[in-house]
């Protein structure tokens, strides 16, 4: 029920992405070709759809959180191309298929990644075109947005993460990481459905509580699956963590505390929804998915 609902939602947003990116055909053509590339390689589209999910639970249509949810997705597809290049985890397989490097080459790949970057701040802010969204509210969500990628963001986590690899981790540093790394783009895509639908400051607050919960229960998830996942599932190789030597749920506390860790997490962002009716229902789904998932 859940993967339907989240059907749905992804092909309203890859609609909507196909829009926002320009055709393969216009020049360069090989930054176009690069850039959906990625985008429509298959990716599950999570954080757009919590986007959508988050809007709806505050009784605001979808569509008028579209072009955030896009926003997101750009920018968490940039994060993975740049994620997978030599100077970082070396990877050849991503959603299923050869890295963006591995097919237009590293420097094809680099531009592609920091031109989806940019495009997703082009379609954030011309939100106000697309649904006619008040202005404050869009800027609120792009500077949110901003700061999610930076250094108390994703880029932040990504650094902690690469300099720690010779040295061992307390589990306390890994959520650290983990809260930046993943976390943050996770909490940004509910916070920025949340504001744009015009949330109240509680049901701002519990979804916040709800969000940063999953993002840890995705990521938990995340590193159980690179030990006992199926590259034909998961889309990427098994083992990638482990090769890379980068420290894990499962390399810090074992994979049976792992699990209990992540069955916790997910406790705890549905618990965070407890005063919100029917509305929250595919955010509830999510929680629960997001721990038994295979892929
Ligand atoms: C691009 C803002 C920015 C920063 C660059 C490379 C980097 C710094 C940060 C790395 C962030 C990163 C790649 C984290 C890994 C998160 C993760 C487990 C991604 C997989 O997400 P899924 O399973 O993938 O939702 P799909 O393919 O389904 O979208």
């Amino acid at each position: 029920m859940f993967l339907q609902a989240l059907a749905a939602k992804a092909e309203t947003i890859d609609a909507a992405l196909d829009r926002y990116l320009r055709q393969a055909s216009e020049n360069p053509p090989v930054i176009h070709e690069a850039m959906r590339y990625s985008v429509f390689a298959g990716g599950k589209r999570l954080r757009p759809a919590l986007t959508l999910a988050a809007a709806q639970a505050v009784g605001a249509p979808e569509r008028l959180v579209l072009p955030a949810a896009c926003a997101i997705e750009l920018i968490h597809t940039y994060s993975l191309i740049h994620d997978d290049l030599p100077a970082m985890d070396n990877d050849d397989l991503r959603r299923g298929k050869p890295t963006n490097h591995r097919v237009f080459g590293e420097a094809v790949a680099l531009l592609a990644g920091s031109a989806l970057f940019a495009l997703a701040f082009e379609v954030l802010a011309g939100c106000r075109r697309d649904g006619g969204l008040a202005a404050e509210r869009i800027l609120a969500v792009v500077e949110e947005v901003a700061a999610a990628c930076g250094t108390a963001g994703l880029i932040g986590g990504q650094a902690l993460d690469v300099v720690s690899v010779s040295r061992t981790v307390s589990e306390a540093e890994l959520e650290a990481v983990h809260r930046a790394k993943t976390g943050a783009l996770f909490r940004a895509a509910v916070r920025a459905g949340a504001v744009l639908g015009g949330a109240s400051p509680v049901q701002l607050e519990r979804l916040t509580v709800f969000a940063e919960h999953f993002g840890l229960a995705f990521q938990i998830t995340d590193d159980i699956l690179d030990v006992t996942g199926y590259a034909e599932q998961t889309g990427k190789a098994v083992g990638s963590d482990a090769r890379n030597r980068k420290h894990t749920y499962v390399s810090v506390c074992g994979l049976e505390a792992a699990r209990r860790r992540g069955a916790e997490s997910s406790a705890a962002a549905l618990a965070a929804l407890e005063e919100f009716g029917p509305e929250a229902d595919f955010l509830r789904q999510a929680a629960e998915f997001i721990v038994s998932r295979e892929f």
